[in-house]
């Protein structure tokens, strides 16, 4: 079932478990050349999400700040490129919720396991912040927290399950969000873990 959290907000529900599968052995592939990672925060603490990405770019954090940056940090070299399955699901989504043309440049893949949490955040490290960005979540189902345009607005708790795939667009694209702590669980295709694919054009074009 889809649902519009906002203006510019919706969850286009279960979109992606027919491709399940398929999303999950290319993670495999990706995560044999670009392991995930704890990244250091510049306050320097560790994430408690691991992370990883694909594409032409990924985000990065370290004690100088956060970034998008063409190498991994970890090993000098390229991410690897972003796998067909991955570029045509956010293509489509962004098409169905309205967005023309969506060519990410970047997938984060979050990585969650049991006691994992996000904390309230903007995501504005994007060059242009008019391109959507695309969501997919895997595994076990999480809490979302959808705040408002400022800080201190009280989110409302939006479970996410395996497949579900959500567009954050125009009004909505400034919005404070973040994961409550990953509860225990089993998922019979990914185990202990939640996966979250956030596809972003962080890049001007060209
Ligand atoms: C709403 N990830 O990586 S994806 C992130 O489930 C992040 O791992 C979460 O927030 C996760 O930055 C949530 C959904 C998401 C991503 C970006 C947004 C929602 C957003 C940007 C603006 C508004
Ligand atoms: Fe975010």
């Amino acid at each position: 079932r889809d649902v519009r959290l906002d203006e510019g907000a919706l969850v286009l529900g279960g979109m992606a478990r027919s491709i399940d599968r398929a999303l999950l052995d290319a993670l495999t592939v990706v995560e044999r050349d670009a392991p995930f990672r704890h990244l250091l925060t510049p306050g320097g603490g560790l994430m408690s999400v691991a992370m990883t990405n694909c594409g032409a770019v990924g985000w990065v954090s370290d004690r100088s700040g956060y970034r998008y940056d063409p190498v991994d940090p970890e090993s000098g070299k390229r991410w690897p490129a972003m796998p067909a399955v991955f570029t045509d699901l956010a293509a489509r989504a962004a098409n169905a919720a309205g967005f023309r043309e969506f060519a990410p440049d970047v997938c984060l893949i979050n990585r969650y396991e049991p006691g994992a949490r996000l904390s309230l955040h903007q995501d504005r490290d994007e060059h242009d912040l008019g391109h959507p960005i695309v969501s997919v979540s895997l595994g076990l189902p999480a809490i979302f927290l959808w705040g408002g345009q400022q800080r201190v607005d009280r989110p409302r708790r939006v479970p996410l399950t395996h497949g579900d795939v959500v567009v954050w667009g125009g009004p909505a694209r400034m919005t404070f969000h973040g994961v409550r702590a990953l509860a225990e669980g089993h998922h019979p295709l990914t185990g202990s873990i939640r996966y979250n694919l956030t596809f972003r054009r962080a890049l001007p074009r060209g």
